[in-house]
């Protein structure tokens, strides 16, 4: 990765910029291993860690990398023509610096000597890698594997989709990623003793989790461009970068430090504050509710737009870190970097009046959280959930009619059986059973048991009603909001 020279303004800056920093943490702890594959051959295989005299990376079976018209192997500057012998390949498209560049029909790959016992239970694996666009003989080429096992590992599984693993039983699907660009991957794994759990990152963003057996978590070392079989049938075809490997769980906001670096040609060891900007590192606390929008690397004195905007069915609640107290939406003058999470949460409104919130309407029923009948059948979405059991999306007017008819002639809309009562007839010569619904005044009424589609008869627990509806329409609506 190629340093910046600072300007006169940055070095007058970056003196406080360390003071504005809030919750920053350093990338650089915990790094075991770092590779920016500046130099070519062996020297670009050296461990850049501060510190480090050991994980020095090596060539997958030994031997040279091809230092030809088609170099492959460290220090690659990029070739937009570059013919790795079955295809043109474009490889031209670099983040920082030069790459490692590894074609799969030689074989390329290298292996980094980290194992399991040397990261313990919480670690984090990350890099950026790019596939070639054309060329290619294989068809799961893989980012990363454990030498032995899977119980780390990154690849195509089929299509263009990837899929992560902790340990071997425990699969994470991911998707399609587009062959040619860059795409950064981070492999955050945290252990309770019991049971580790993944955290994929694609891109800077959450992409879901993962848990396996803690004591199945076990390899010897970690392959990049290449599988775990001896084989070379799933080799990486393209370019990998900033490759990264901690003995600590990083946050989301570094891993998202460390992509939006990437992202504008700053290596993981670079500060972007030498060149006069400033992270602004913005994270959703759930993508599933909300995003937030702004984030990113901006020249110092800019002002930027921040935004947090919440999905259908959710609220924007509050920032913290860095915007703590700022509004859904404010703008902000870029002094240094700063951190800050959107929270969000159920929106609780009821927009429509139907006795339903818009995240209950929206996230739980699928109804219209602007319309207080979705289903137009003249009983409100909240009184179908809460009061008739019926289906809010499903149109019950017919029966509705049905049950007018029924029941009392004025009645429409909602149902609601009230406490079968039994009481003696005013001479005590016998008992009468009456059974009351909710009328369109809310005034209970009784229900006519001699009418010619309802019966009444022996069960086992007692009399079941039944109001018998048309043919076409479901049978027993009734007693199934009445019984309990
Ligand atoms: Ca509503
Ligand atoms: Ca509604
Ligand atoms: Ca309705
Ligand atoms: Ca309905």
């Amino acid at each position: 990765m190629t340093k910046r020279p600072p300007t006169l303004t940055t070095l007058i800056f970056s003196s406080w910029l360390i003071a504005g920093v809030v919750g920053a943490a350093d990338p650089q702890d915990g790094l075991v291993a770092y590779f920016g594959f500046e130099a070519a051959s062996a020297a670009g295989l050296q461990n850049q860690a501060p510190g480090a005299t050991g994980f020095h990376a090596v060539r997958v079976g030994g031997g040279a990398f091809d230092s030809g018209a088609n170099p492959s192997g460290p220090g690659f500057s990029g070739n937009a023509a570059f013919n790795p012998g079955n295809a043109a390949s474009d490889r031209s498209a670099l983040l920082a610096g030069n790459a490692l560049n590894l074609v799969d029909t030689r074989n390329d790959a290298i292996t980094v000597p980290v194992g399991s016992a040397d990261l313990g239970g919480n670690f984090t694996i990350a890099v950026w890698h790019a596939l070639a666009p054309s060329g290619g003989s294989v068809a799961r080429p893989f980012v990363f594997e454990g030498t032995d096992n899977h119980n780390v590992s990154w690849g195509i599984s089929g299509g263009d989709n990837y899929t992560a693993y902790v340990t071997q039983s425990a699969s994470l699907p991911f998707g399609v990623l587009e062959r040619g660009p860059w795409h950064h991957v981070a492999h955050v794994f945290t252990s309770d003793g019991t049971t580790t759990t993944l955290t994929l990152f694609v891109n800077g963003q959450p992409a879901g989790s993962r848990a396996g057996a803690s004591a199945a978590m076990v390899f010897s070392g970690i392959h990049f461009g290449k599988h775990r079989g001896g084989d070379h049938a799933r080799n990486w075809d393209g370019m990998l970068d900033d490759l990264a490997i901690w003995n600590r769980a990083l946050t989301a906001e570094e891993i998202e430090e460390i992509h939006l670096k990437g992202r504008h040609g700053f290596a993981l060891t670079e500060s972007p504050a030498d060149a006069g900007q400033a992270l602004v590192i913005l994270q959703s606390a759930d993508p599933s509710t909300g995003t937030v929008q702004g984030g990113g690397l901006h020249p110092l004195g800019t002002t930027i737009s921040i935004t947090s905007t919440a999905n259908p069915g959710s609220a924007v609640t509050d920032w913290t870190g860095g915007f703590v107290s700022q509004p859904v939406a404010f703008d902000w003058v870029v002094t240094g970097d700063i951190r800050a999470t959107a929270n969000f949460g159920p929106d609780l409104a009821d927009d429509d009046g139907d006795g339903l919130t818009n995240y209950e309407e929206i996230l739980i029923h699928g109804t219209d959280p602007n319309h207080p009948d979705t289903d137009g059948d003249g009983i409100p979405d909240g009184v179908e959930v809460h009061t008739t059991r019926t289906n809010p999306l499903h149109d019950d007017s017919a029966w509705i009619a049905v049950v007018g008819a029924a029941l009392f002639a004025e009645s429409a809309g909602t149902i609601e059986l009230a406490t079968p009562e039994v009481r003696p007839t005013h001479d005590g010569s016998r008992l009468a059973l009456t059974f009351r619904a909710g009328g369109p005044d809310g005034e209970p009424k009784p229900i006519a048991l001699d009418a010619g589609n309802t019966t009444v008869s022996p069960a086992n627990d007692g009399l079941d009603l039944e109001i018998r509806p048309p043919a076409n329409l479901p049978a027993h609506f009734l007693p199934r909001a009445q019984r309990r």
